[in-house]
């Protein structure tokens, strides 16, 4: 038992029990988050020892660059990755939205946890207490280097003016605050909730103004595909929802051949067991928009139940029906597939190259 790769201790009667390694980002969001997770498993799993490792990521350390310009599909999760496939931690923890919706071969995607609010937040400063984006004087400087805020904002706010802005959130809640250079920053909701700063959040973005991206306000446990021991460990943690709609809005991003340097939103809801799924692709300055809406049934009828191994797009979810999961991904695929079939592709790619010419 105490071969192989992975790292044991002693319990209290001298029996070896497996350390489980859990590998993170050193940024306080990141480390908050994997925080999170590790006081679930200790809570479902009590007689766990857990270890948390940290690690710089080159997203981490390249702060002066746009992530959309970057270019490298795997910034904050490459070294993570190394770690796990060196059999260094057992289990890493990122935000969904920052995973590729295909994941290098031999890791897998073991949990999706309940999601949070998706949606994108306003941070004033705070000379501009109480205002919106509406009443913001014109040529107010926002700062985001998200393709997907710049595009639905510059559409429907046309008095802004928008600017990157880049750093962890602390480095862009001080940018913010500490200079005179942004009026406002745009920042999700889940990460300013995690990190305790809910109270600077000015305007929560409603789907009209600004549609999230995929995976956004989800956590995502990534692990070695063949660890099947893990890999039922943390699928415990899976949200059947979260997972259903984040499986429609991966396979829809993936569809698009899109990454997280191309101005691509969606927006998600269950009711009533139908998924509704409404996705869109923008030019950079958002006058030219495609949107479409569908939607599938997700019950999860009794003689569909079983074991399902399968990954899709990324994701490992044994415990959820395996028919509910093909048809979330199929409608992820079928209204990317809509999309393009009005033009989507050659949107994307010219806001492509107009970015990477930027
Ligand atoms: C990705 C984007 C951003 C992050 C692009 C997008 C925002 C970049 C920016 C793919 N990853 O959203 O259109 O604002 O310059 C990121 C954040 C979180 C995960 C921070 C944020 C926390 C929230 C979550 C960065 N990744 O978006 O404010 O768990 O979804």
């Amino acid at each position: 038992m105490e071969n192989g790769p992975y790292k044991y201790t002693r319990d209290g009667n001298g029996k070896a029990v497996r350390v489980i390694r859990i590998g993170t980002r050193k940024s306080q969001l990141a480390c908050i988050q994997t925080d999170s997770v590790a006081e679930k498993l200790k809570e479902l799993y009590p007689e766990l020892q857990l270890e948390i490792i940290g690690m710089t990521t080159i997203g981490d350390r390249i702060l002066d660059t746009a992530l959309s310009k970057i270019g490298e599909k795997s910034l904050f999760t490459k070294e993570l990755e190394n770690a796990l496939e060196k059999n260094e931690v057992d289990l890493v923890v990122h935000s969904l939205k920052d995973l590729p919706t295909t994941l290098p071969p031999g890791f897998t995607i073991g949990a999706v946890l309940k999601r949070e609010s998706p949606s994108d937040a306003v941070v004033l400063h705070p000379k501009h207490a109480n205002k919106t984006l509406e009443i913001l004087p014109e040529n107010s400087v926002i700062g985001t280097s998200s393709l997907r805020r710049a595009a639905q904002l510059k559409r429907r706010y046309s008095h802004l003016v928008f600017k990157d802005i880049r750093g962890n959130l602390n480095t862009r809640l001080k940018k913010l605050d500490e200079k005179d250079d942004y009026a406002a920053i745009i920042l999700a909701a889940a990460g300013l909730k995690r990190m305790g700063w809910e109270h600077r959040i000015a305007q929560s973005l409603a789907p009209e103004d600004c549609m999230y991206a995929v995976g956004q306000g989800a956590l995502a446990v990534e692990v070695r595909a063949r660890d099947t021991d893990i890999l039922e460990m943390v699928s415990v943690l899976h949200d059947p929802e979260t997972v259903l709609r984040c499986i429609a809005e991966r396979a829809f991003l993936k569809q698009l051949e899109g990454g997280c340097s191309v101005p691509v939103a969606v927006h998600t809801e269950i009711r009533d067991s139908q998924l509704y799924m409404t996705g869109a692709v923008f030019s950079l300055d958002g006058s030219d928009t495609l949107r479409d809406t569908m939607q599938t049934s997700v019950q999860n009828s009794a003689q569909e139940q079983g074991v399902d191994l399968i990954q899709r797009v990324g994701i490992t979810a044994t415990s959820i029906s395996g028919p509910a999961q093909t048809r979330a991904e199929q409608l992820g695929v079928d209204l990317a597939t809509l999309l393009l079939s009005k033009g989507a592709k050659e949107i994307l790619t010219v806001a492509r190259q107009l970015n990477d010419a930027r």
